[in-house]
């Protein structure tokens, strides 16, 4: 994949503009909102759209290639992690030396518009990962009919955990309510990376429901209540189902247990992401569900919850709303 990205500036120039609440520019592009590609550190800042048009141009999928797609802050890391475990399960025992006892997720599985045009980790063995909104996904991951299992969270959980995220980035460690609201209306608006998260969603969700044996739709809270099955369900998507022999032997205990909050945020610590622009610990904060009423004031609680139900109408997306699940059924 090419990495000389800097001709797309001049189309992404064109394009319409608007800050966001870091006073910073996204630029709406197929109908979402990105940032401008910048040098850091001598590398070319991911996720940019300039990188997000690269890979529209010169990312070839294979039929068996895999993508674990997400929102950003919907459960990425997570997902990297089990889609990694359940794959390369006959490769490396559980103990200290597995990648992911030493590693980062990001690590073992590297996004198309970052890593995979820079470098092609020998781990990833055609697991590959994208924030990409689907109908802006490179042409050759739905031609080639390449699987995609998607996971979508609570927006509520989503944007804070953003924001907390956004903030340690850019090293702001104010508790400034003004901030807050800004990004609010950011993030409500869509007006904000990846653009609207409800909208990405919808966009997985739709496809899933014509193609369910190409897109595996997931939800962050339903694993976190019933892991086990959730586990099971991705590994039989991804091509390594459990055998009853392995799951007699707790092989699915140990791959949650591997890949569990604390295991895997006690492995990055304190290391370098690839590609070594932040800590790996900034991927890992609380990790549970719910944590977004202890910043969101009622009143916001009250307008995100009226985007997702309108937003999310007809579409069988489980979110799990006041300590239980709300379906809005088709
Ligand atoms: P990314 O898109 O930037 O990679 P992503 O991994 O999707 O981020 O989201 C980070 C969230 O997942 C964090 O949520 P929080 O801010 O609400 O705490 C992080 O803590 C959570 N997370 C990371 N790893 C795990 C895990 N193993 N189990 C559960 N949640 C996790």
């Amino acid at each position: 994949m090419s990495i000389i990205i800097e001709q797309y500036k001049n189309t992404v120039a064109t394009l319409p503009m608007q800050k966001t609440w870091t006073d910073a520019p996204l630029y709406k592009y197929e109908g979402f909102w990105y940032h401008q590609g910048f040098w850091f550190q001598s590398e070319y800042a991911s996720f940019s759209l300039e990188a997000v048009m690269a890979s529209q141009d010169d990312f070839h999928a294979q039929p068996t290639d895999v993508f674990l797609a997400t929102y950003p802050k919907s459960g990425t890391t997570w997902l990297k992690a089990l889609a990694f475990a359940i794959t390369n399960r006959t490769k490396f025992s559980y103990g200290p030396t597995h990648p992911l006892a030493t590693t980062c997720p990001h690590d073992c599985v590297p996004y198309i518009e970052s890593e995979a045009y820079i470098n092609n980790p020998s781990y990833a063995n055609g697991l590959l990962a994208t924030h990409i909104p689907y109908t802006s996904l490179p042409k050759s991951i739905i031609s080639s009919g390449s699987r995609i299992v998607y996971i979508c969270r609570d927006p509520k959980d989503v944007f804070i955990s953003f924001w907390h995220f956004k903030k340690k980035y850019i090293d702001d460690s104010s508790t400034d309510p003004i901030m807050l609201e800004k990004a609010f209306e950011c993030f409500s608006k869509g007006v904000f990376e990846f653009g609207s998260s409800w909208d990405h969603v919808i966009g997985y969700r739709k496809a899933s429901l014509e193609w369910p044996d190409k897109i595996l739709f997931l939800n962050y809270e339903e694993m976190k209540r019933d892991a086990k099955n959730e586990v099971k369900k991705l590994a039989n998507f991804i091509g390594h189902p459990f055998t009853e022999e392995e799951e007699a032997k707790g092989e699915v205990e140990e791959i949650i247990k591997l890949c569990s909050f604390d295991k895997l945020s006690k492995a990055s610590k304190d290391r370098d992401a690839t590609p070594n622009v932040i800590s790996n610990d900034i991927f890992f904060r609380k990790g549970v569900v719910g944590d977004s009423v202890n910043h969101l004031t009622d009143e916001m609680i009250q307008i995100l919850d009226k985007i997702t139900t309108e937003k999310y109408e007809g579409l069988d997306i489980p979110i799990y709303n006041n300590d239980k699940f709300v379906v809005f059924e088709k």
